[in-house]
């Protein structure tokens, strides 16, 4: 039994982290893997080792036999979904659960490669396919993949994932958060098929100085894997009548250019896509893309070269409505919906990767973004480990959506405190990021402190450190809500120690949907509605203010939370209640946001 434990240790030391996702998962040939999954619940986390490991699916061979689990007579759960919202007794459960999907398959191309592909499961997954182990995944919010060609039978296929979502110090994000801990697999599984030599990467964008010349240049890259590589592909954008071949060298990568009089720039006045083909060897994908500029000048924000306000909201990956983390197009059509309703050009993906449906809508829908990981709060920034978790984290969400026109903004944190190893930690995954996607704009929403050296008292100084190696300076505040009445606002002023554009990345209070009462009356809506005016008063007053997220768009799920009669386990700050009502505050933004959109005119195309 001992030698067995130890056997067990060594075998899960070596197996390696998850591979990255196949991209463009939506291009592909695929199998969903969507629908009931039996399920084993391992409080006690030794589902992988010890001496009943799951993943081997076992029964006994006969009547003496003894084992002592049962994947054919467990229960089931959906996935995509979390385990939380789908049972009672598991609504507060944080652990592993092991999930066993029986599958057939038969192939849809001739010698292919073939993968599971999972949109995420939080927050630490164990995957084996029929009975072998095959590796480890860290992270709840990003997509991984990892190949089972050699392991994949006609028949009677079990695919096995042991999800975790254990809080730890050392994990990201770590112990405490003011939101909810879905555990499980949240989003879609699906098996893919590439050739032997497939399209493994492409980033496509228009080059910036072109965006308001009339000749528009778009630059791209293209990398194919295999271990026989073609040396050309081909990337075609048809209703440009653009159509190159590129070279591919013998490490796979490629270059191209185009250059069109006739690209209609995307903007969320015009988000016009553009189909586009890559072919190379047996492989072809096809994508919808944008093309924009993004950039910025002293203290403002420019879009395809005009300046621009970010008519925003803060947003969580839930739908409120079914208490769950959202999962599909549905989902994400109420979401932003709601944010268009608003009047908002920009919506905040707060605060760890969402489902890449709302990503492609806010393409099709003209919504620009902000993204993040869940660099929140106490995170370890002494641990090398942490960092590299951090960087693998970011180079996920960044493969993912990195040729989507919406997205702008990457942020790097959310109200972390300076200090020495945080500003290191931070500079470093700012560094990196650039490294991956010199294209966007980086942010991170940080704190303001109490104005010092001949400043009045009224003064709030904005000036953490880390926003030196940022574009965008952006910070949090809650007068009125944390601290003081909302009319202290008035008082109020804020010196930006840089010469950068700022984004206010929250504000905001609580307020129950139908408790009405005067303004001074905490939780009413009346009290909210006050707020917000006294707050977007005091904001407007920020120099270089380009934009601002609201905290937050609908009223969502947080242990912390537990007011009773008032909160019940819900953060309250939503414009919009968890039934899907307005409070009064949405009407105050929606104004706001009128009069911003006419002062700044479209920009041009
Ligand atoms: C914050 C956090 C956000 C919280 C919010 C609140 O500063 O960034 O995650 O939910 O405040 O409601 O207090």
């Amino acid at each position: 039994m001992r030698k067995l434990l130890i056997f067990s240790l060594i075998f899960s030391a070596l197996t390696v982290n998850a591979q990255q996702a196949i991209t463009n998962i939506q291009g592909r040939k695929t199998q969903s893997l969507n629908g009931k999954w039996k399920y084993i619940i391992d409080q006690y986390g030794t589902g992988a080792i010890g001496f009943s490991p799951l993943y081997e699916n076992k029964k006994p061979v006969d009547k003496s036999d003894r084992v002592e689990y049962s994947f054919d007579q467990a229960q089931s759960l959906w996935v995509p979904g979390s385990w939380n919202a789908q049972k009672d007794e598991l609504y507060y459960y944080e652990g592993s659960i092991w999930y066993r999907r029986m599958f057939d398959f038969t192939p849809q191309l001739k010698n292919s490669r073939v993968f599971i592909y999972v949109g995420a499961a939080n927050y630490k997954t164990d995957y084996s396919l029929n009975g072998k182990k095959l590796g480890t995944h860290e992270g709840g919010f990003t997509p991984f993949s990892f190949e089972i060609t050699d392991l994949v039978k006609e028949k009677d296929n079990f695919l096995i994932m042991g999800v975790s979502n254990r809080r730890e110090a050392d994990y990201i994000p770590g112990l405490v958060t003011d939101w909810y801990n879905y555990g499980g697999i949240t989003r879609d599984v699906m098996i893919v098929e590439v050739p032997q030599n497939y399209i493994d990467d492409y980033t496509i964008s228009l080059r910036k100085e072109t965006a308001t010349a009339k000749e528009k240049v778009i630059d791209g890259k293209v990398a194919l894997t295999g271990k026989n590589i073609p040396s050309e592909a081909t990337v075609e954008i048809p209703e440009l009548g653009l159509s190159q071949v590129v070279k591919i060298d013998a490490d796979g990568n490629g270059t191209f250019s185009f250059k069109s009089k006739n690209v209609s720039l995307w903007s969320p006045e015009n988000p016009k896509l553009y189909v586009l083909n890559i072919k190379a060897g047996e492989d072809q994908l096809t994508d919808k893309v944008g093309f924009r500029s993004i950039e910025t000048r002293g203290k403002q924000i420019f879009l395809n070269g005009s300046p621009i306000f970010l008519r925003g909201v803060c947003i969580h990956d839930e739908n409120p409505l079914r208490a769950d983390r959202a999962n599909s197009v549905d989902d994400a059509k109420l979401i932003l919906g709601w944010a268009k309703e608003l009047g908002c050009n920009f919506a905040r993906l707060a605060h760890y990767p969402h489902q890449e449906n709302i990503v492609r809508l806010a393409d099709e829908m003209g919504i620009l973004l902000w993204e993040e990981l869940p660099l929140y709060w106490g995170i370890n920034w002494k641990s090398e480990a942490v960092l590299e978790n951090a960087k693998r984290q970011y180079s996920e969400m960044i493969r993912r959506d990195k040729n989507r026109a919406a997205t702008i903004i990457w942020s790097i944190a959310n109200e972390t405190t300076p200090g020495d190893a945080r500003n290191k930690f931070l500079g470093s995954v700012a560094d990196y990021v650039r490294s991956q996607d010199p294209t966007r704009l980086l942010s991170a929403a940080c704190k303001k402190d109490l104005a010092v050296d001949g400043h009045p008292d009224n003064d709030y100084m904005v000036s953490d450190p880390i926003a030196e190696k940022l574009d965008i300076v952006s910070f949090n505040e809650y007068i009125g809500w944390y601290g003081g009445a909302p009319s202290e606002s008035r008082k109020k002023n804020f010196i930006v120690k840089y010469d950068k554009p700022v984004i206010i990345s929250e504000f905001g209070g609580g307020a129950l949907e139908g408790f009405h009462a005067d303004s001074t009356t905490r939780w009413s809506e009346e009290y909210q509605e006050y707020m917000y005016r006294e707050n977007i008063d005091m904001f407007v007053r920020v120099p270089g203010l380009s934009g601002m997220t609201p905290w937050v768009l609908a009223d969502f799920q947080s242990p912390l939370r537990q007011l009773p009669n008032v909160q019940d386990g819900w953060n309250r700050k939503g414009l919009v209640s968890e039934k899907g009502r307005k409070k009064k505050a949405f009407y105050v933004l929606q104004n706001f946001y009128k009069q911003k959109a006419a002062e700044y005119q479209a920009p041009k195309k």
